[in-house]
């Protein structure tokens, strides 16, 4: 086993004949993007396999995230976690708008809504939470404070494909979420991404912005880009949703694995169970706080048995290059210490439970 190496995940993919026969229709129809039928075919099996009322597609989930930001005309300040990927918060200065930074909660690291109220001024024109690993924002007390301010909503809900809140579909919370169907995503579509909502208005803007804002032969009406989902993609996607809840259930069993070998060790702090929440078991993130080797060192004693883990999410990005002349993770304690201890063990659906076994005896000395 210490001669392969072993990932933080692995694309799933369907069997090559499934894709090649998904994809023959576009050999002959030759309509290889701009909204083909493979498109059209998935948003449609997107809609009802996420239970949401609109969606439109991506060709990734950072453009997804500016189109949205984009077509709800936002300006001025927005409240977020700096405890993500650099895409949240890139997204929000790409489109004009101010970041400002709350902590996130040490129990779920999503954000602390106790601290959301002291940092809405004037100016604050919306929150974007994020769904961090797969564990989800306490989405009612958003939903309260946004209304008291009347803010805008938008989630960061890369890690949720598919997860329920009280067997709600997740994307219907908030005005928007976004998810994100990279390779290292429990569904691909090779890079992609999609917005869901349910203002019907958001339907025909989101389409034109992500297509140069032209609406008609004749006419551009939004200073739009180009963040179209193509034919190849989204057939991906097609065959990857007919296998979605095998591969889940994979990864549930896998997560199961790490938390019996792991669940009641000291210093070793296993992401939280969410008892309104059914997962999709994105990520398995676990802290090092007290134990008898600290992150790094773990880090490196995995890396020595070839097990490449990741430290997800550091550094913070309110301490990136870009960024930390104006902002400082001092601002953010907790979201600080978290990612000064946290490692993302290896997690997809076809991970041996004989590795993770291994996986953890490396972690537990053994
Ligand atoms: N918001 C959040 C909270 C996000 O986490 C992300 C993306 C976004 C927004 C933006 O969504 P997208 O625009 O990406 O749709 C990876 C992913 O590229 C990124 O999508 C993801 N978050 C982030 C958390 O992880 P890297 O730089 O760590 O990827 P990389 O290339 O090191 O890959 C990690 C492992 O995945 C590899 O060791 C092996 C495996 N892998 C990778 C690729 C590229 C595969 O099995 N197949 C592959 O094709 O960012």
């Amino acid at each position: 086993m210490k001669n392969r190496q072993i990932l933080v995940t692995r694309s799933s993919m369907p069997d090559f004949e499934e894709y090649a026969n998904e994809i023959r229709e576009i050999w002959n129809s030759r309509w290889l993007t701009n909204m083909g039928v493979k498109h059209q075919t998935l948003e449609k099996d997107l809609k009802k396999y996420l239970k949401v009322s609109e969606i439109n597609l991506f060709s990734n989930g950072h453009l997804a995230l500016e189109c949205i930001l984009k077509a709800m005309d936002l300006k001025g300040e927005v409240i977020t976690t700096p405890f993500t990927f650099a895409s949240t918060t890139h997204a929000i200065v790409r489109c004009g708008l101010i970041p400002v930074f709350c902590d996130i909660n040490k129990e779920d690291y999503t954000i602390d809504v106790s601290r959301i109220e002291s940092l809405i001024t004037d100016k604050t024109c919306a929150i974007v939470p994020v769904h961090v690993y797969g564990n989800v924002c306490d989405v009612y007390e958003i939903e309260k404070i946004a209304k008291k301010y009347n803010l805008k909503v938008i989630y960061d809900a890369a890690h949720t494909f598919g997860e329920k809140i009280d067997g709600i579909g997740i994307g219907n919370f908030g005005d928007a979420s976004m998810f994100s169907f990279h390779a290292t995503k429990v569904f691909n579509t090779i890079e992609g991404g999609a917005v869901a909502y349910k203002d019907k208005v958001l339907n025909r803007i989101l389409y034109d912005i992500k297509n140069f804002g032209i609406t008609g032969p004749e006419t551009v009406e939004y200073i739009g880009g180009n963040a179209k989902m193509n034919e190849f993609q989204a057939a991906m996607g097609i065959c990857n949703l007919r296998h979605i809840d095998d591969e889940i259930l994979k990864r549930k069993k896998v997560v199961e694995k790490y938390r019996e070998r792991l669940g009641s060790t000291n210093g070793i702090k296993l992401p939280p169970l969410q008892a309104n929440v059914e997962s999709n078991y994105a990520y398995f993130p676990v802290v090092f706080d007290g134990y008898k080797y600290n992150r790094d060192k773990m880090f490196e004693i995995l890396k020595e048995n070839n097990i490449i883990a990741r430290k997800y999410f550091y550094p913070l990005v309110n301490d990136f290059n870009c960024y930390k002349y104006k902002y400082s993770s001092k601002d953010t304690p907790v979201a600080k210490h978290i990612s000064e201890r946290v490692l993302t063990l290896p997690l997809y659906s076809d991970l041996e439970l004989e590795v993770v076994d291994n996986i953890c005896d490396i972690i537990l000395g053994r």
